[in-house]
């Protein structure tokens, strides 16, 4: 792929870089460096024009929206708590794929003298789902290990990504209400999109391609 401009691709690692790889190898664009032992945060790749910058997967969003990178890939869960501003979202790509759930334990029930406590880390989300089916709830945002707060009493429930459902249930929690499924989409700074539109467009030809041939098990 030619391009007339440099391109900044914003990446977390692990299960999306790992799944991302193969769609930008249809495009040409593979990182210089063994992923697995590199500790740079700025990759140059196969395209010198392309870099990747590499980040936590919740701050994708974040690096596109203001600029830092023209585009990333980022996760529907983490987008739908980013809000999406100062981003168009162009193209699922269909990786990382896992449902945002509330789950509990087997025998979970709504309290008589409190507000139902959900423990979390996607605080709007959440606040959403049970607003949006008249429940008024307390949300109690985690950063992680969502699974423990049920067995010690700091929340009803919680809402968390689930994918094969071996975590719940290693915990005992069963899934209870699915909310979002969740897949990895193409996100792409909004002035970045009109200052670099033919080079872009290029790019997200190859990666619709790379995505359909994918689909078609190619
Ligand atoms: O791990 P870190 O704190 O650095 O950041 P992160 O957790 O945001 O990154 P990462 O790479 O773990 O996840 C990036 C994205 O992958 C998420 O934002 C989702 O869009 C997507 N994804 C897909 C998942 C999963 N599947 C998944 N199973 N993210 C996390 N999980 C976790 C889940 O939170 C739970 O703890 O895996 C566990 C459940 O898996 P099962 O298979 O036991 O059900
Ligand atoms: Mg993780």
């Amino acid at each position: 792929m030619n391009l007339s401009a440099p391109l900044t691709i914003a990446l977390s690692k692990g299960r999306i870089i790992q799944q991302a790889l193969p769609l930008l190898a249809h495009a040409g664009i593979a990182p210089l460096e063994d992923l697995g032992t590199s500790r740079k945060l700025i990759l140059e790749t196969t395209n010198p024009l392309v870099k990747f910058v590499i980040i936590r997967a919740s701050d994708v969003p974040t690096y596109v929206q203001y600029g830092a990178a023209d585009l990333g890939v980022s996760g529907k869960d983490v987008l739908l708590e980013h809000g999406g501003e100062g981003l168009y979202e162009p193209l699922d790509l269909g990786i990382a794929r896992c449902r945002l759930m509330v789950a509990g334990l087997p025998d979970a029930r709504v309290p008589a003298s409190r507000r139902l406590r959900i423990a979390t880390k996607y605080v709007r989300t959440a606040e959403r789902h049970f607003a949006a089916k008249g429940q008024q709830v307390e949300i109690i945002k985690l950063y992680g290990s969502m699974e423990l707060a049920p067995l010690v009493g700091l929340a009803d429930l919680i809402v968390d990504l689930v994918e094969t459902g071996n975590t719940l249930k290693a915990n005992g929690l069963v899934p209870l209400e699915q909310i979002v499924e969740i897949s990895s989409r193409l996100v792409v700074n909004k002035a970045s999109w009109k200052m670099k539109h033919e080079d872009l467009t290029t790019l997200l030809g190859l990666l619709r391609e790379a995505v359909a041939d994918r689909c078609l098990g190619q």
